[in-house]
């Protein structure tokens, strides 16, 4: 009923009567106004008039199934959607629903999100109703070594969506941070589930800030983390399409992000990862970067030089060695981050 009720007033644009919304829809005007009452209250901004009926009077910034599915021209990824209003983890639910056998491509996106979890056991913080955090569940036929490579993916697939969408050329800083004004604009944190040499499941779970306001950023968050539209604010940058309060349409991000990534994920299972790389390199702001990489109980620091073909960070030592970085953590001197500090890295060996 919400639904068909939604695309009676989108359909129109203008105003439209609770007796044709009624006789269309074989209800009672009561139930018709139980639910445009709902509809206000899931942030639709719906005028009304005794006289003239019902109408869209501006766009708000709405997420739900019906906003998402509208736009979507997938043709696998988000084609079954769980949409929450209020969840502990997108991850968690998409971790659970890939355990019963959920298809790939399934979807589970969430308005507001409590529990957040990012890597390592770190939490991610996501703000009420303005940001984004969405998570798919993949079926990859390549070994578990090899999902390193879906985490580049979706990093290039998101720099991308924002391009598109928002008109904003974000960077990435290995593997999984998507950098805006050198704060942390997203995260990507993958998960799988494996045998010894094959994968079960993996899920992507993407926690991007989209709307929040600077003061709306906690404790050490108000210094390295952005959003789209504190940076859209900040440099004027966007003539794209915007809500009246300056807000850009979280459901229209979402679908360009499932678009570039069934792209660069098409690329995965074709076994194209030298094209992710390559493209992960444009947009990367670690390599040629001085970085400190960590290991289990220690670090070590040197110039970033390259990314090797399954996605490792390769790192020059100052005595000229050569190292690989399969995951944990490297911080990237100039990029706020990692232990919740911009970190005063050793030398002056680069200039950031
Ligand atoms: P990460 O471990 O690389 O980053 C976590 C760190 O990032 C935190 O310790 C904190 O310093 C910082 N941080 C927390 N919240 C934010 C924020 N909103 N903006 C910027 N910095 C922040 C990154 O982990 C992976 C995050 C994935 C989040 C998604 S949301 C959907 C899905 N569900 C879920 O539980 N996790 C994923």
């Amino acid at each position: 009923m919400k639904k068909k009720i939604l695309e009676s007033l989108y359909k129109t644009k203008d105003f439209v009567s609770g007796e044709a919304i009624s006789e269309k829809l074989g209800c009672s005007r009561t139930i018709i106004w139980k639910v445009i009452k709902e509809l206000r209250t899931d942030g639709y901004d719906i005028e009304s008039s005794s006289k003239k009926g019902y109408k869209l009077a501006s766009f708000r910034d709405v997420i739900n199934t019906f906003e998402i599915k509208k736009g979507l021209h997938t043709n696998f990824l988000g084609s079954n959607i769980i949409y929450f209003n209020e969840i502990d983890s997108t991850n968690d639910a998409a971790k659970q629903l890939a355990a019963q056998g959920a298809a790939e491509g399934t979807l589970v996106v969430a308005n507001s999100q409590n529990n957040g979890r990012g890597r390592l056991g770190r939490t991610w913080s996501t703000f009420n109703n303005k940001n984004i955090a969405m998570s798919l569940v993949l079926r990859p036929q390549i070994e578990p070594q090899a999902v390193q490579i879906i985490t580049l993916a979706a990093a290039v697939a998101i720099i991308k969506a924002i391009k598109e969408c928002c008109g904003i050329e974000a960077g990435i800083k290995w593997p999984n941070d998507i950098i805006l004004d050198n704060k942390k604009v997203c995260g990507i944190l993958t998960e799988m589930s494996c045998e010894m040499d094959s994968v079960g499941y993996v899920v992507l779970g993407i926690g991007l800030n989209v709307n929040q306001r600077q003061e709306e950023f906690q404790d050490i968050l108000q210094e390295i983390a952005i959003s789209l539209k504190i940076f859209n604010e900040k440099q004027n940058a966007s003539k794209q399409k915007l809500t009246s309060d300056g807000d850009f349409f979280r459901a229209d991000l979402i679908n360009y992000i499932l678009l570039e990534f069934e792209e660069v994920y098409n690329w995965v299972k074709n076994g194209d990862e030298k094209k992710i790389i390559n493209e992960w390199k444009e947009y990367s702001v670690t390599l040629g970067k001085f970085v400190r990489a960590y290991t289990k109980d220690s670090f070590f620091e040197g110039i970033a030089k390259d990314i090797s073909a399954d996605g490792r960070l390769i790192i020059e030592d100052d005595k000229g060695n050569l190292r690989e970085v399969l995951s944990g953590e490297v911080v990237v001197k100039g990029i706020l981050g990692v232990n919740d500090k911009p970190l005063n890295l050793g030398g002056d060996k680069i200039d950031n």
